[in-house]
């Protein structure tokens, strides 16, 4: 059996966060335990969050000149207090206040045994078709179960068949909410509904029994389904929310259920799955890797090979796994017409998830789509895009009421109710780069796929009115330096006069991010042909920046002032940002400022999170140390993954799967947006022989690469006739020209 792509395990999960295996359609997702006796199918909505809409604090604005003054006079720790104490709303923070927390819906549960023995018993999930099965013999038959979120039919499907041997299925399945308040109903018709609210929202999750011979009778507290060959549950769920509308209510929530399952109606089961596969696999086949492997261990169950690796084994297939995995998370999650991946993606079994299972941008957020466009799935990012867009709203206000500024502004992180203004302490809650970083996922879609008319009427306007904050925010300093200020480096703090701070006259990945905003909007502009005030406002900014800041001991200053570090170790990266995820400083031409960067990342350790260690590949990548990237790509696996390969170190968070899939992409290729494309910069010799397909380089190209005994075998570039690049491979470089064919091939 070839399980190159298969996860699967001889037992049933006990344990949701380590042992479940994920699926879901973008906006509907489910994890699977695949019990012998009783199966449970815990399933989330992704809109189905606790809060509400806050209110700002109008002119907070109020406090900036005198926090500025402070600053200026080197006077950190009383600027601090005026900012942590006054400045900020300290109520703004936690469930108590409004702020949202994404909730678990409920979970199914179906009751087939009378006990839990089995025989040959796999649990398993397909990620290319993303169905999981389980599968087992018990009482001389055999038994199949089958589980899928479909994004075309909008729905979850559970199958059950027995395929051999006379006895037929006698099951039970009932229905349990997330919430005390929750309604379940059993209907004739075999349906179960669950009704509920939260503060701001009402919600329904509706499932339907469909049964092949046999019957389903309501029994008050079960649909009882008796004698058949097989059955399959549908489910739809949904709330009011409405992104569109000024309280983000109004979906006519219980129709939409109605509509979804009625779809269904005189469709067969068969044409669902397979519809369901095809529209799934079109997406995750665009991409396929292959590494070598000394040793084939893919009929070994996946909970031992990750032991064996542990313990120091290679395995190459279960690396591409992971990477594979990735996608398979970011498909799941985030769809063209659905909310992006929250912090655990679209799964979540409580209502007290640890950090809400929210949007933060400081880095969880947008390392959850640095795989989006390298990894050949620009479809999944316009999720992230359109809810990008959508803070601006909100953002207007917050630019506005805390900054006296123009344009649009995020801080650290938003639930679903337009969350974002700076909020609670300074040293995580006021980052003034946040709007500034959301803008790369903007940019990056276009750098990637090159389409003029997103350039215009989405990318553009939205950029634009970013920089419009950053200009009106960015203060000259007294070496005549445009820094923000004030401003924190996300969530890490230096000591000043034995006093543990974080309140700073400026900052490294502020100006970086700011930079690189400033650059991709002109660059925009030449594109669009736009030549105005703004861009003239924009030209001198940019020249009056503060620089990457370098101190007597050759390491990047996290902070304008050269100040000691509080945590040494802290798992934040921001100072790196001019080098990843920004392309600001590239390594080959400043090698002086590379140099710096891997110095400053030493003295940082080793990175105590998943996200954190999975950022470490992508760096090295970007540093073209490919033995120092693979180390990462062994530490994250063996220290952070759990049997279901989620990362879990220290709890599910979906970053860290996604940018371990980003790091390995950046060690195939690497490209940028003068269509510069660097194959295979930071392979390490473990990997000698291997083949990808259907990366993406920014430009519009997409690349596949084939090497043997650690050398380049063949490369070819796609893209359209007349499009022109270079190449590079180690030390050797070319143009190439993209023929009539659509392909330029390159044989060393
Ligand atoms: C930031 C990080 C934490 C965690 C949280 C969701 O606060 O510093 O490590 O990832 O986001």
């Amino acid at each position: 059996m070839n399980h190159t792509l298969t996860m699967f395990y001889d037992k049933p999960a006990s344990n949701w966060e380590n042992e479940a295996l994920p699926i879901g359609n973008g906006r509907i997702g489910a994890m699977i335990f695949g019990g012998v006796a009783t199966d449970r199918i815990q399933f989330n909505e992704e809109t189905l969050f606790s809060g509400k809409p806050l209110q700002n604090e109008k002119e907070a604005y109020r406090y900036l000149n005198k926090i500025r003054q402070l600053l200026s006079e080197k006077k950190f720790s009383e600027a601090q207090k005026l900012v942590d104490q006054e400045y900020l709303e300290l109520s703004a923070y936690g469930d108590v206040s409004g702020f949202g927390k994404y909730q678990t819906f409920g979970d199914i549960f179906i009751s087939l045994h009378q006990d839990d023995t089995a025989e040959n018993y796999m649990r398993k999930l397909d990620l290319s078709s993303a169905v999981a099965e389980v599968c087992y013999h018990k009482d001389g038959c055999s038994y199949t179960r089958s589980y899928f979120a479909s994004h075309p039919a909008d729905v979850i499907a559970v199958r059950y068949e027995v395929s051999s041997g006379n006895i037929l299925l006698n099951a039970k399945i009932t229905l349990a909410g997330g919430h005390s308040g929750d309604i379940i109903t059993y209907r004739d018709d075999g349906e179960i509904f669950l009704d509920g609210s939260l503060e701001n929202l009402d919600y329904q999750a509706r499932l339907r029994v469909v049964c092949e011979g046999g019957s389903v009778s309501n029994m008050g507290n079960a649909l009882e389904i008796k004698d058949c060959v097989s059955f399959t549950v549908y489910l739809s769920a949904s709330t009011d929310y409405l992104p569109e509308s000024d309280h983000y209510r109004g979906k006519d929530f219980t129709r939409f259920n109605q509509s979804v399952l009625d779809a269904l109606n005189g469709i067969p089961y068969e044409q669902i799955r397979s519809e369901h596969i095809a529209d799934f696999s079109a997406i995750f086949n665009k991409n396929t890797l292959f590494i070598s492997d000394r040793e084939n261990k893919s009929d070994i169950p996946t909970d031992c090979r990750i032991e064996k690796y542990k313990s120091g084994e290679t395995d190459h297939s279960l690396e591409v796994l992971l990477y594979q995995y990735g996608r398979y998370q970011l498909i799941s999650s985030s769809r063209n017409n659905t909310l992006p991946a929250n912090l655990q993606g679209i799964w979540n079994d409580t209502n007290d998830p640890n950090w809400g299972s929210i949007f933060c941008y400081n880095i969880n957020f947008n390392m959850n789509y640095w795989c989006a466009e390298n990894t050949n799935l620009a479809e999944c990012h316009t999720a992230a895009i359109r809810f990008i867009d959508s803070l601006r709203k909100s953002g207007r206000k917050a630019a506005e009421d805390y900054f006296d500024a123009g344009g649009w502004f995020a801080s650290k992180k938003s639930d679903i109710w337009g969350f974002t203004r700076p909020y609670a302490k300074s040293v995580y809650g006021l980052c003034v780069g946040g709007s500034g970083w959301l803008c790369q996922d903007i940019w990056e879609h276009y750098n990637f796929n090159r389409n003029y008319s997103y350039l215009r009427q989405t990318a553009f306007p939205i950029m634009r009115e970013a920089a419009e904050f950053y200009l009106d925010y960015l203060t000259e300093n007294s070496d005549g330096y445009l820094v923000a200020s004030p401003a924190s480096s996300p969530e890490n703090s230096y000591i000043y006069k034995g006093e543990k701070l974080n309140l700073c006259d400026g900052v490294e990945i502020d100006s970086r991010i700011i930079e690189e905003l400033f650059v991709n909007c002109l660059r925009a502009a030449k594109i669009l042909k736009i030549s105005d005030s703004f861009t003239e406002k924009v030209q001198n900014a940019l020249a009056k920046l503060c620089p990457v800041k370098m101190n007597e001991n050759g390491l990047v200053q996290e902070w304008y002032h050269d100040f000691e570090q509080a945590e040494p170790n802290h798992r934040h990266l921001s100072f790196i940002y001019g080098l990843h995820p920004s392309q600001l400083v590239n390594p080959q031409k400043y090698p002086q400022i590379a140099q710096a960067y891997q110095k400053t990342l030493l003295a940082r350790g080793e990175g105590n999170v998943g996200w954190s260690i999975a950022w470490r590949i992508s760096i090295w990548a970007r540093l073209m140390q490919g033995e120092n990237a693979y180390k990462y790509v062994r530490q994250f696996l063996s220290q952070r993954i759990a049997d279901n390969l989620f990362d879990v170190e220290p709890t599910y968070q979906i970053d860290g799967n996604l940018g371990f899939t980003a790091g390995i992409a950046e060690m195939l290729l690497q490209s940028d947006f003068d269509r510069n494309i660097i194959l295979l910069p930071a392979i390490p010799t473990e990997w000698d022989t291997g083949k990808v397909q259907g990366l993406r380089a920014r430009g519009n190209f997409t690349v596949d690469i084939e090497w043997s005994n650690n050398t380049l075998v063949r490369a070819v570039i796609h893209g359209d006739s007349n499009a022109s690049g270079s190449i590079q491979y180690k030390n050797i470089k070319t143009n190439f020209l993209i023929p009539e064919s659509g392909k330029f091939e390159f044989i060393l």
